[in-house]
């Protein structure tokens, strides 16, 4: 099952590493081949290369597009060594086992990450690197296919141990990460031209991660985990940089996406916004004329849920506000910057972990959202959906005032991000109540406001916040009841989608109790 090493062909973009690994392949006596960007930089670095185009007898051509397409590479790499028609083959045509393959691929993510234009992003799709990786990975019986520039150090430790050779397991442990190279190459592609060429779903699809973090485990202590990166790109939490504190768990991972998905709701040019994640689910959602306020009105929502919740904040986070977060223990908090007076104080917070991303998410954004079920995977369109003032229609008697409008806006955007049945009470721009995955919309209502008079007795106030507040429903009212809870909390206006075969049943009992109430003509469930 050992292979030995006696002759490569090292073919890559990224140049990293490729001098140091070239010097200690060559003291071991292999043969080097390589393409012309990657030899010119061993030639000068002075290590022996042979050129491909020397094997291929082809001068490399057409802008590069073919180099080492061609039976003298691929039949090397190729061949079965131990097959007599193989090995006939290559001794009629001159053909050199090639026993290792380094190759790493035009940089396509990283130009589409670049905003690069069309012709661009189609010039760096790479044929003849995937071919060559997929070539050698087939072989692995006999070929070790190298593709990350990390893996150099492990080949050469291999090599050590071996005495200049790979053993099977090694080479298959290779070829298998070489096939999610190709694999995860090929669904960036297929996914920018999606976007591109504006495909519409369902789309032909493909689904790739690359792995970007091994997670101690997933949600539950006996389930291993780890972390993936779409290579979309996206700011939010794969793309932000963590400044300090203990690593990231699976649940970290998944809170923080949603609540700095939720902040970026709220455009910092409109006012401060800060909302609190626990189990995925927002437990306070706030603005503020600072930010330290929008942190406190949205603490204020739900104090005993936010221990130990995940903070996202849509500006940068300053000193006053980190005072105000250290207060309590907090898991995670995540914001588009972070000054340095914030950072002092959360240096003392050790466990602490503090997230740079590199802006707000772009929850307006066109992509697609994919969840697993038994035996498929279902996608649909993330949801993207937003409202203006001018979309909302009054179909009361009473229309709400201005303030209500934008209470309830606020309330129908917070109720995007809260699983369904969502109910989410608001007054001046803060939650006040968040009724979250309730099997019955009526449950959502009453535990909303179960909350509210909780979170008064602890704040010492005379009366729930929920008095006078603006109630927003993900999805409509099959019934009066669920409205009237609402009304009974103290909601005085109302924002659902309607479209209930009993609109006129729930209209009617708004009008009676008082209520104004808009109508979206949009749903918002999560589920
Ligand atoms: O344009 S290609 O698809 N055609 C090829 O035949 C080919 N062979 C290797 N690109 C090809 N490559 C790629 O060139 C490799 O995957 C690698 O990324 C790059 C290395 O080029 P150079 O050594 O000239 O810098």
């Amino acid at each position: 099952h050992l292979a030995p090493l006696r002759r490569a062909l090292l073919s890559v973009s990224d140049k990293t590493g490729l001098v140091d690994l070239a010097k200690a392949l060559d003291a071991r006596g292999v043969e080097l081949l390589s393409t012309g960007g990657s030899a010119k930089t061993l030639r000068d670095a002075g290590v022996p290369v042979k050129d491909v185009s020397e094997v291929t007898g082809f001068p490399e051509m057409m802008d590069g597009r073919v180099k080492t397409l061609h039976p003298m590479v691929h039949g090397g790499l190729l061949a079965l060594r131990d097959n007599d028609d193989h090995v006939a083959a290559m001794f009629e045509h001159d053909i050199k086992a090639i026993d290792l393959l380094v190759v790493n691929l035009y940089p396509f993510e990283e130009t589409v990450a670049k905003g690069a234009d069309y012709d661009t992003c189609i010039e760096n799709i790479d044929i003849g690197g995937p071919a060559m990786i997929r070539a050698a990975a087939k072989n692995h019986a006999f070929v070790s296919t190298v593709v990350d520039v990390e893996d150099y150090d492990v080949l050469l430790a291999e090599l050590e141990a071996n005495d200049g050779h790979t053993t099977l397991a090694f080479r298959q442990r290779l070829a298998q990460i070489a096939y999610a190279r190709t694999g995860a190459y090929d669904a960036a592609v297929s996914t920018w031209m999606a976007e591109a060429i504006n495909a519409k779903t369902p789309r032909r699809r493909v689904f790739a991660g690359t792995l970007a973090q091994p997670l101690r485990y997933g949600e539950n202590p006996h389930q291993g985990a780890a972390f993936y990166h779409d290579g979309s790109n996206r700011p939010g939490v794969a793309m932000a940089e963590q400044l300090q504190g203990k690593e990231l768990s699976y649940n970290n991972i998944n809170d923080t996406d949603a609540a700095f998905e939720l902040v970026s709701e709220f455009l910092p040019r409109n006012g401060y916004a800060c909302a609190i994640i626990k189990h995925a689910n927002p437990c306070g959602v706030a603005t503020g004329r600072t930010l330290k306020e929008a942190y406190q009105k949205a603490f204020d929502c739900d104090r005993t849920s936010a221990f130990g919740g995940i903070v996202a904040l849509n500006s940068t986070l300053d000193g006053e506000t980190a005072e105000a977060i250290a207060e309590i223990f907090t898991e995670v908090v995540i914001a588009p910057g972070v000054d340095q007076d914030a950072k002092d104080v959360f240096a003392a917070k050790k466990n602490l972990r503090l997230l740079m991303a590199p802006g707000l998410a772009n929850t307006a954004a066109p992509g697609l959202a994919w969840k697993q079920v038994s035996g498929g995977i279902l996608v649909q369109d993330r949801d993207n959906g937003r409202l203006e003032m001018n979309d909302l229609k009054v179909v009361t008697r009473i229309a709400p005032t201005d303030d209500q409008m934008r209470d309830l806006l606020f309330a129908w955007t917070v109720a995007k991000h809260v699983k369904s049945n969502a109910i989410v009470y608001v007054k001046d721009g803060a939650t006040v109540g968040v009724g979250a995955g309730q099997m019955s919309r009526l449950d959502s209502a009453l535990i909303a406001a179960k909350k509210a008079e909780r979170m008064a007795e602890a704040l010492g106030l005379p009366e729930p916040l929920t008095k006078g507040s603006a109630v927003a429903s993900d999805a409509f009212f099959p019934f009066a009841d669920g409205l009237m809870e609402a009304a009974a909390a103290g909601a005085s206006c109302v924002i659902q989608p309607g479209g209930s075969m009993r609109d006129d049943e729930v209209i009617k009992a708004a009008d009676e109790a008082g209520l104004a109430m808009v109508l979206t003509g949009m749903r918002h469930f999560r589920h």
